[in-house]
């Protein structure tokens, strides 16, 4: 006969926190967010830490470049999903980390015998003002000089004159030498006040471009998550079918971690899936395995596999049926805290901390606040960042409202049968696990993320705590009662429609 587990599957919106003792001097704007995506040993810190606890799902409606490079530049990570041919994730996986470095490789170079009409034409079509002259035309050549838009007007010079001839040449160009620090580039951009300075080696040939915009950019952005040479941090999904093709392809591409992308983590293709990373790549890689809601599945992957961090959800997700469709999955809170506390005890038993992802169903940020108090390290959000102006889906008015669709890996729509498949490489979905919707369109990421990161901080200090391994070890959680949801809310008070339009008076403006 089956077993039957004693628990209730419970989900986040059954749940509380009881505030503890707040600490004279702790504020919301000092609570430290880090959290640790690979595994490490005690004592150890993890090889990637990322500076919110936040990443983004592994799907089509969510993760492309651009969400990735905005959600990186506030200190998240977003997994670029596999569902789509392996070249096309390698080119969002560069993408993200050609967005912004200390020191970027010159993506526009031109020849001192290039027209004015020609590099005129290349700074339309890239954007980029200021274009390096080499003697071959490209990235690496030897430096002759620097072109940019103040050295031509386009409506009074003749634009049949060369390059050459409006050129800053070399002998007058402010250059660094290869090998120097960014702190240096930057004293030197700022010292001539210059805002491109090209590095060269020792044969004046160009190595890379450092830019006083990307200075600025990084002040303004102080939580940034960056590599070692201050490239943005991208993460990459896999699946258990082409792993042999696409993790060589992704890693080289420069994905600072992969996480397989599957309902069910659960599977001997999964494991022989990390292991053939492992035996091919060594240590280095961060893998994510998953999804798992159970103290055995997370062992499977974990002792079996090697894993630098377990995913946890079955079901939950905003836009999932696979609970109705094929009756497995558990209440994500019930999944997370029996994975926790496996996760705990095995870091007493050997020493070993193997991070946890709380993946889907958050359905507010108090569920975040939640999940993150329940032992997850960090937590994977689809339709969040969905919602985003940084989403790779296009924005639409439905009765004069905004509204961006978004679609389960599930669907017909998002082919992702390697994502379900049973292993027998079907190659095509018998049945949907997920559904094709619409969600409000909420605005930049920033702004969102930034609202819910202080909800966290602000209850973080609720509970007397200034990191999120503090805020797990003393938070106290209490099951609510329906009735005590009703009592969350508001009661006996009269509310205006808030969507009506705000008037003068609202602002105390008439008179
Ligand atoms: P949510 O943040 O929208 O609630 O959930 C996102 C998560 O749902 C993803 O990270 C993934 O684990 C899961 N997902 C994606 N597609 C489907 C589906 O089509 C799904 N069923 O369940």
């Amino acid at each position: 006969m089956a077993i039957i587990l004693d628990d209730i599957s419970r989900t986040f919106s059954e749940y509380l926190l009881i505030p503890r003792l707040t600490r004279k001097g702790q504020r919301a704007d000092a609570v430290n967010l880090k959290t640790p995506i690979a595994a490490y040993t005690k004592g150890q810190v993890s090889r990637l830490q990322i500076n919110v606890p936040i990443v983004s799902a592994c799907m089509q409606a969510v993760s492309g470049a651009q969400l990735s490079i905005s959600l990186a530049r506030q200190g998240g990570l977003s997994f670029v999903y596999c569902s789509q041919p392996i070249d096309r994730q390698v080119e969002m996986v560069r993408q993200v980390k050609a967005h912004k470095a200390g020191f970027v490789q010159s993506d526009s170079n031109t020849t001192e015998s290039t027209t004015l009409a020609e590099v005129s034409e290349l700074m339309q079509k890239t954007g980029h003002s200021t274009v390096p002259v080499t003697e071959n035309g490209t990235a690496t050549g030897k430096l002759l000089g620097i072109i940019t838009d103040k050295d031509f007007w386009e409506f009074e010079d003749d634009l049949s004159r060369t390059v050459g001839q409006h050129m800053t040449p070399f002998d007058d160009v402010i250059h660094g030498q290869e090998g120097i620090s960014l702190t240096t580039a930057n004293k030197l951009l700022h010292k001539h006040k210059k805002d491109c300075l090209p590095i060269v080696d020792a044969n004046d040939c160009l190595t890379a471009l450092v830019f006083k915009k990307d200075y600025v950019d990084h002040r303004r952005h102080p939580q940034e998550l960056l590599d070692e040479s201050k490239r943005l941090c991208v993460g990459a999904a896999i699946n258990t079918h082409d792993y042999q093709e696409r993790v060589p392809a992704l890693l080289e591409a420069g994905a600072d971690a992969l996480c397989f992308d599957s309902s069910d983590g659960f599977t001997d293709y999964q494991l022989e899936g990390i292991r053939w990373i492992r035996e091919n790549y060594g240590s280095k890689p961060i893998i994510g395995g998953g999804n798992v809601v159970s103290p055995e599945g997370f062992d499977f992957l974990v002792e079996e596999g090697g894993v630098d961090f377990i995913k946890v959800g079955i079901g939950g997700g905003s836009i999932c049926i696979t609970r109705e469709q094929k009756g497995i999955g558990r209440g994500q809170a019930s999944a997370l805290l029996d994975v926790a506390k496996r996760r705990d005890a095995y870091f007493e038993e050997t020493g070993r901390y193997i991070p946890i992802c709380s993946d889907g169903g958050m359905a507010n940020d108090t569920q975040i606040v939640i999940a993150l108090a329940m032992g997850a390290d960090f937590v994977m959000m689809g339709r969040y960042f969905a919602m985003t102006e940084e989403s790779p889906t296009p924005k639409m008015s439905i009765n004069g409202q905004m509204y961006k669709p978004y679609w389960g890996e599930g669907t017909l729509r998002a082919q992702n049968w390697q994502r379900y498949d049973d292993g027998m490489s079907t190659r095509k979905m018998v049945f949907e696990e997920g559904v094709d919707a619409y969600v409000p369109l909420v605005g930049p990421l920033a702004d969102v993320l930034d609202t819910t990161l202080y909800k966290l901080r602000s209850t973080m200090v609720n509970v007397g705590s200034d990191s999120l391994v503090e805020y797990r070890e003393r938070a106290i959680l209490t099951l609510v009662s329906a009735q005590s949801v009703v009592e969350g809310g508001t009661s006996s008070v009269f509310q205006f429609n808030s969507n009506r339009e705000l008037k003068d008076a609202d602002w105390g403006l008439e008179n």
